[in-house]
């Protein structure tokens, strides 16, 4: 065992404070905190590129179960350092916060769970390794049980483990997650390869590689055209209305702004924003500059071109933005994470940087391209004028979203406790039928809805305000829509979406899904959406216990238990296959599909704002497209986790 020196002590209580609380460094100890893990390490590679030192990064989980990052930058520098007395990179990957100290980097961030620093990894496991090749040597550091080193120093230095090219150098990071803190400690592929895909969109000409080595799956990121491939990727499925997205960068002050946005035929807007490679998800400053800018240029242009009169109001920025799939990406040096989920950024500076960046470019942008203008304004005035029909459509909705006959097939639950109640939608008014009977009429009201529900994604806002499902819905809620939403309002603590279990089930379900993402997703952020998961088939078998026969009966939700049933040698006596929710008597209702104590539900979750828009757009937009579905947590109602 190596003695450790004073300076040592202080450092290993503070990683000792990380394996206390991991939640409050990495967020949690599930999946999702494991990958952040790689994240982090990951982040110092990025930092090195964005430092104009390395070009290509490589991910590997290795067949032992540990991840590893190797980039090809300077190395982490080894000397020692000037405080602490020990090698600079063991300063880096024992003490909290470290990185961001001596990095001077633009990159690293404040804010969120965002660069807590590699230390933090150190600490959440069992064994690292850092190999730093620099100055023709490579050097080698390793840490056991939550950061202690391992390795023995001479004259305070690492020995020199042995010898590369003086023009070879970087960075190489393996860690083995320790089981003791992490729930689980699997790897996923998936995850793993769309961050890097995100991380290659917003990185220009760097070279992402992944290899999982247990599966063989190995995968090479690089965007040459950065954010603006990613709109044309978002935009893969859609028809749109210009031929390649428009790009525009430049800076402002010490703020590095990135825009790229381009027009689908379609009515919703969609925005992500960036700032030093994090997701803002609630957008902030960075995204009010952009969308000020392009109103304000939009809006002159229309006036220089004769498209709007002089009688004419300006263009709302809604009608701007129908239609536009856009990244706006910026580097700051001191961002302002804002919000309880610190997804919203708070610097006025950054406005005023992407306003006046966005502005200036674009202009020179339109002015060479003249087409591309007109169609954007042509798509402008589509929206303006709708936006004027809807108008008048959404005031007469709203006079009658109070009537009582817009509500009248909502069977009402006697409770007015929003938190104990729930609301079903259900498919059709005979399966509506059967679920007013068999409900507990105090918790549970039931929305019968007739046929299928429109197409939000497709439907002028006009056309959707005027339907009755959708009216019907607004009304029993009581939250509003849109900018009026408001959630305390809402009557209800879940929304449980109760179809058949077919193909037009999973289409209703999904149309609806959609409608609530578009237009009221806060109720899909903060988990108010469920699907009633109701049973497929009913088996009665039969069992004999001390040479008497016994006749038993069991609900299976989908085929898979019914193979394993079928597996399992019970002799089955009849076995009933249910086609849709109007099969059931209500008694049988009650127990498989609406008791609390024994039903099953899915969650409806979204786990980030690019994924979630690109599921919809996806499922819902002009083409016939890939299918992706939204995040269903399969559960039954007494092990949900409610945190
Ligand atoms: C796979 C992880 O950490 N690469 C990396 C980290 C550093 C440097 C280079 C680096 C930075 C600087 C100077 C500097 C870091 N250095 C530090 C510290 N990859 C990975 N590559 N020389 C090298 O910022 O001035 C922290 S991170 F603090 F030691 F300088």
């Amino acid at each position: 065992m190596t003695k450790y020196d004073g300076s040592e002590i202080v450092v290993l209580k503070g990683l000792e404070a990380v394996r206390k609380r991991p939640g409050m460094y990495i967020g949690s100890t599930g999946s999702r905190g494991l990958h952040h893990l790689i994240w982090e390490i990951l982040d110092n590679g990025i930092d090195e590129h964005l430092a104009g030192f390395c070009n290509e990064i490589e991910v590997t989980v290795e067949k032992d179960g540990a991840v590893s990052v190797t980039d090809h930058g300077r190395g982490v520098p080894v000397d020692i350092h000037p405080t602490e007395h020990i090698p600079t990179v063991r300063v880096v990957y024992t003490v909290l916060h470290a990185g961001g100290k001596f990095g001077n980097s633009v990159y690293k961030v404040s804010g969120g769970l965002h660069g807590v620093g590699a230390s933090v990894v150190n600490a959440l496991s069992r064994r690292m390794i850092v190999e730093v090749k620099r100055d023709g040597h490579i050097y080698r550091d390793e840490y056991e049980n939550g950061g202690h080193p391992v390795v023995e120093l001479e004259k305070g230095m690492l020995p020199i483990a042995g010898r590369a090219a003086k023009s070879d150098t970087g960075t190489k990071v393996t860690f083995y997650p320790d089981p003791a803190i992490f729930e689980t400690t699997e790897f996923r592929d998936e995850v793993i390869a769309k961050k890097l895909k995100e991380t290659a969109f917003l990185n220009k000409g760097l070279k992402l590689t992944f290899a999982d080595k247990r599966s063989g799956y190995s995968e090479t990121f690089m965007e040459n055209e950065g954010i603006r491939s990613f709109v044309r990727y978002i935009c893969r499925d859609e028809n749109t209305i210009m031929k390649d997205p428009v790009y525009i960068e430049g800076k402002s002050g010490d703020i590095e702004v990135e825009v790229s946005f381009m027009y689908t035929d379609g009515f919703s807007e969609q925005i992500n924003a960036y700032c030093n490679c994090i997701n803002v998800v609630d957008g902030g400053t960075l995204v009010t500059g952009f969308k000020s800018g392009l109103t304000r240029v939009l809006n002159q242009y229309a006036r220089e071109l004769g498209v709007l009169k002089e009688k004419d109001d300006n263009f709302d920025g809604r009608d701007i933005r129908n239609g536009i799939v856009a990244i706006v990406s910026i580097k700051h040096p001191d961002p302002q994470f804002e919000g309880q989920t610190k997804t919203k950024l708070g610097n006025n500076d950054a406005k005023v940087a992407v306003e006046d960046v966005f502005v200036s470019e674009v202009t020179r942008y339109f002015d060479k391209n003249v087409e591309v203008l007109k169609a954007i304004l042509d798509n402008s005035m589509r929206s303006y004028n709708v936006r004027r029909a809807g108008d008048k459509a959404r005031n007469a909705v709203l006079k009658q979203l109070s009537d009582v006959d817009t509500r009248s097939k909502l069977a009402a639950c006697t409770s007015k406790k929003a938190e104990e109640c729930e609301v079903y939608i259900v498919e059709g008014d005979s399966a509506g039928g059967t679920v007013k009977t068999a409900r507990d009429r105090r918790t549970q009201a039931v929305l019968p809805l007739r046929g299928k529900i429109i197409n939000v994604e497709k439907a002028t806002l006009e056309k959707i305000l005027l339907n009755n499902e959708i009216k019907s819905m607004i009304a029993s809620f009581g939250c509003g829509i849109g900018d009026d939403f408001d959630i305390s309002k809402l009557r209800y603590d879940k929304i449980i979406i109760l179809t058949d279990a077919d193909v037009d089930g999973a289409h209703i379900s999904t149309l609806l899904l959609t409608f609530f993402y578009r237009f009221m997703p806060q109720l899909i952020y903060e988990g108010k959406v469920y699907r009633g998961l109701p049973p497929l088939y009913k088996v009665e078998y039969e069992t004999v216990k001390a040479g008497k026969t016994k006749k038993q009966s069991e609900y299976l939700f989908n085929d898979a238990a019914l193979e394993r049933f079928r597996e399992s040698g019970k002799k089955i006596v009849s076995l009933q296959r249910y086609k849709g929710l109007g099969e059931m008597d209500a008694e049988q209702l009650w127990e498989t599909t609406l008791d609390p104590a024994q039903r099953v539900l899915a969650q409806v979750s979204i786990s980030d704002g690019v994924e979630a828009d690109e599921v919809t757009s996806l499922l819902m937009g002009s083409n016939v497209p890939p299918r992706r579905e939204f995040i269903m947590t399969e559960a039954s109602d007494a092990n949900l986790d409610i945190t």
